[in-house]
């Protein structure tokens, strides 16, 4: 694949601050090649699960093979199995359950006050003896985990603009890169046409990252010399693929600067160089968040919401060893759209944020059962 390859001279002289460079770009351009459905495995599966969104009982959910692949993912989380723990022996409902209930959600991520709130309206619930036995509290805990997410499973719409320009940030080694190549396979499977912008111009590791995402999957990465500035590689993609009539272009960033204001101020000065040739340029900043990271998560968001703006969040690494919880504290804490979640490391484990699949795959997938 990597002999359609062409490389146009490279400039390794840093560009001066706030000029963008006219065409200093070394680009890496892949022939044409039709979307290639197979590299989006999942996308019958989402599909799938997606027409299902809205139906009630468990078992429905459960016959998905999009659904169940959720749960393949998610089940093994540390948080899952003390659900799964706590369930399947069919509890008494009685005060001890709950505050191992209770106890599980904190130790899952969920941060102490969702899960306080949560527990102690289920608490009130057994007090009125809504619950005939753990089941019917189990199908309660499901329809609030997902009422809780309802509110931020609002999926991304790339198609308002062109070129739709996304910014990925981040702290380093969340998953940017990673997931800017998952999303570059998710267009080019929808048949749209993409640029990638190597922004993350500290490390020439990340270039190369970026560069090998792009040659697998058909999509051209603009990038510079390494300690390149980073906002002028970001305005020469987006000079380019304004000028090839490019439907996304995607723009990586560096995760850790000298200084953490050093990190904001570079996101910043992005924003302002793209505003001059797009003035609603980035049409949607996506935070990246790693789903272990625990409560921790919370302080970043903070911190990018306040430095750059943030429009909507991908939280990655939930597959595995995570937690799982943090997706809720995420979305109680700030409400903002959890656009994609990343459920392992290929192109097809980026997933559009269902939260019904989601809490799902947290969730035993009944009493007693073989979830
Ligand atoms: N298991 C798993 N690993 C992931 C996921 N997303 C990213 N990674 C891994 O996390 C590591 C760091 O990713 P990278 O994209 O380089 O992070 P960046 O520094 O933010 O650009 C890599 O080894 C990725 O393969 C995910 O959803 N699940
Ligand atoms: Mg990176």
């Amino acid at each position: 694949m990597l002999n359609f390859w062409k490389k146009k001279a490279a400039t390794e002289e840093p560009q001066p601050a706030e000029v963008p460079p006219e065409a200093a770009a070394t680009e890496a351009v892949a022939a044409p090649v039709a979307p290639d459905a197979a590299s989006v495995p999942d996308a019958a599966d989402e599909a799938a699960a997606q027409l299902e969104t809205g139906t009630d009982a468990a078992s429905a959910h459960e016959a998905s093979p999009g659904r169940r692949s959720w749960r393949e993912r998610l089940s093994g989380s540390g948080f899952a199995r003390g659900l799964s723990t706590l369930f399947t022996r069919n509890p008494v409902l009685d005060d001890a359950f709950l505050d191992e209930l209770e106890t599980c959600l904190i130790t899952g991520d969920v941060g102490v006050t969702a899960a306080t709130d949560l527990v102690e309206d289920l608490r009130r619930r057994v007090g009125k003896r809504e619950f005939a036995d753990a089941g019917a509290l189990l199908e309660a805990l499901r329809a609030e985990l997902v009422r809780r997410l309802a509110p931020v499973e609002v999926p991304l719409d790339a198609s308002g603009r062109q070129p739709f320009v996304i910014l990925m940030v981040g702290v380093n080694g969340v998953g940017k890169t990673t997931t800017i190549g998952k999303l570059a396979s998710r267009f080019r499977g929808e048949g749209r046409s993409v640029v990638l912008a190597a922004g993350d111009t500290f490390r020439a590791a990340a270039v190369e990252q970026l560069q090998s995402w792009g040659a697998r999957h058909a999509v051209p990465v603009i990038a510079q010399g390494s300690g390149a500035d980073a906002a002028s590689v970001i305005f020469d993609a987006l000079q380019t693929a304004r000028s090839r009539d490019t439907e996304v272009m995607i723009a990586d960033t560096a995760g850790r600067l000298h200084t953490q204001s050093g990190l904001m101020d570079e996101l910043a000065k992005i924003r302002r160089v793209l505003g001059k040739l797009d003035p609603a340029a980035p049409h949607e900043v996506l935070l990246v968040i790693d789903g272990t990271t625990g409560q921790n998560a919370i302080h970043q968001v903070r911190q990018f919401r306040e430095a750059i703006g943030v429009t909507g969040l991908v939280v990655t690494k939930l597959d595995g060893t995570a937690k799982g919880g943090v997706v809720f504290a995420l979305a109680r804490e700030f409400g903002l759209p959890i656009r994609y979640v990343g459920l392992g490391e290929g192109a097809g484990d980026l997933r559009v944020f269902d939260a019904a699949a989601f809490v799902d795959g947290l969730l035993p997938a009944a009493l007693g059962g073989n979830g």
